[in-house]
């Protein structure tokens, strides 16, 4: 006969309420407890990035800054789910081979596996050349659109005169691109307008990429879903400060147009990243590095940013300055969007020359099997706004999404 041991009912809701108890303890005071038993992260061990599989680094020791409870996009369990999303490229038919290398690496380090499509942009039509040398390299849809010539040239109520002696004047004080026309129609272009292709219209996210940028690591999840499916609007990689010389005067239109406008802008905005202890009184430069962006096309399709191109673009600044589209994006999504619906992907390492993002938290660059020299990071760069961001956005890029 088996010996029964019988246990009271009482003791055991005991030893079950002990075992919850410790398990609280050990996720309050040991984050790495919290990660590893996690949900999510257990998912991606059952469903991992196939990106993963010939990784093995990929059980690495795991070293997070234990302070921080965050809902990591590398823990992303793997779906064949696909968001409403697509690259956009707009380059030029002299750019094919640099734009060919890029294109090759994003198919390798991501697009391999989710076939996101690509939309190619250009203000004249791209060669068959061109045309046939993308669609070998790509694993996807791959469309060409040609840019409207309004959307593209500059407008005709633009006082040339002027327009010219600011170009001649920016040229002689050796400020970038500061000679240059067709520069400027691509500054316009992408600050007003490229979201507005025909091409673009039936999509939702955009990840825009350009000739001759590199990424140093293995994506393991989708940024698209990611952004989705925690409400983000806006991601970047590379943050820095802009040439004063190029915007003169655009905060001061800024400020007209906020005090036009109250209503557009978002009760937990991001005024305290751009502008010193927030006042808004002076802009501090800093602004998202908009050759790399991941964003929701229809933010800028929405009234407050349409209003605000508008509200801009007839002030000319585009063309008797040189305002470029990034302070433009950046401010509007520091203005009009929730602070906490602005992400910054750690773990994408990416380059345009001459400045690389290079992941440092956690394991990240071990698990992305990165190429790019962590003592290489424009992240500690003086010029360089990412401590600022983090510092002011610190509960939101660091939650428990
Ligand atoms: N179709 C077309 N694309 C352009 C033109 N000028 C720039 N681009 C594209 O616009 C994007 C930004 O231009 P870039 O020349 O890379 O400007 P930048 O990144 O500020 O400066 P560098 O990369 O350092 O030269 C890239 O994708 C270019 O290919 C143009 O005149 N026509
Ligand atoms: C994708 O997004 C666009 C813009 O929001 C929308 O018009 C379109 O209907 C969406 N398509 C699908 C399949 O959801
Ligand atoms: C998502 O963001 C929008 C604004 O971008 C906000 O109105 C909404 O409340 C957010 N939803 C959740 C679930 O956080
Ligand atoms: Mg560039």
């Amino acid at each position: 006969m088996v010996a029964m041991i019988r246990i009271p009912p009482r003791l055991l809701y005991l030893a079950i309420a002990l075992v919850l108890f410790l398990h609280y303890l050990a996720g309050r005071h040991h984050d790495e407890y919290n990660r590893v038993t996690s949900v999510s992260h257990l998912m991606s061990k059952i469903y991992p990035s196939p990106l993963i599989e010939s990784n093995s680094n990929a059980d690495s020791p795991i070293k997070r800054p234990s302070s921080l409870r965050y809902n990591y996009p590398n823990d992303q369990p793997y779906s064949d789910k696909r968001a409403n999303a697509t690259f956009v490229i707009l380059c030029r038919n002299d750019q094919l081979w640099d734009i060919v290398r890029t294109v090759r690496e994003v198919e390798d380090r991501f697009n391999r596996i989710y076939h996101y499509p690509y939309v190619f942009l250009n203000e004249v039509p791209f060669s068959d050349n061109f045309k046939s040398h993308i669609a070998t390299v790509v694993s996807s849809k791959v469309e060409f659109g040609l840019i409207p010539r309004e959307h593209w040239y500059q407008p005709d109520w633009i006082d040339e005169k002027r327009a010219s002696q600011a170009r001649d004047r920016m040229q002689s004080e050796n400020i970038v691109y500061g000679g240059s026309l067709s520069y400027r129609n691509m500054c316009r272009f992408n600050s007003g307008f490229f979201f507005r292709h025909p091409l673009m219209q039936k999509y939702k996210w955009y990840w825009r990429i350009e000739p001759s940028v590199n990424f140093h690591c293995d994506i393991l999840f989708d940024p698209f879903r990611y952004m989705e499916d925690n409400n983000k609007t806006y991601a970047f990689t590379i943050s820095m400060v802009e040439y004063e010389a190029t915007i003169p005067s655009l905060w001061p239109h800024i400020r007209a147009f906020i005090d036009e406008n109250p209503q557009y802008i978002a009760p937990d905005n991001s005024m305290g990243f751009i502008s010193d202890y927030g006042t808004g009184e002076r802009y501090n430069l800093c602004h998202f590095w908009s050759n790399f962006e991941i964003a929701d096309l229809d933010f800028w399709r929405g009234e407050a940013y349409m209003k605000f191109f508008e509200y801009l673009d007839s002030k000319g600044g585009f063309y008797y300055e040189r305002w470029g589209d990034a302070p433009v994006h950046s401010i509007a999504a520091a203005l009009f969007a929730p602070r906490e619906s602005i992400q910054f992907f750690d773990e994408i390492g990416y380059e345009h020359p001459p400045y690389t993002h290079c992941p440092k938290e956690g394991d990240n660059y071990e698990r992305g099997r990165c190429s790019c020299d962590p003592a290489n990071n424009f992240d500690r760069e003086g010029i360089s706004c990412l401590n600022k961001f983090i510092r002011f956005n610190y509960p939101y890029t660091h939650k428990l999404g």
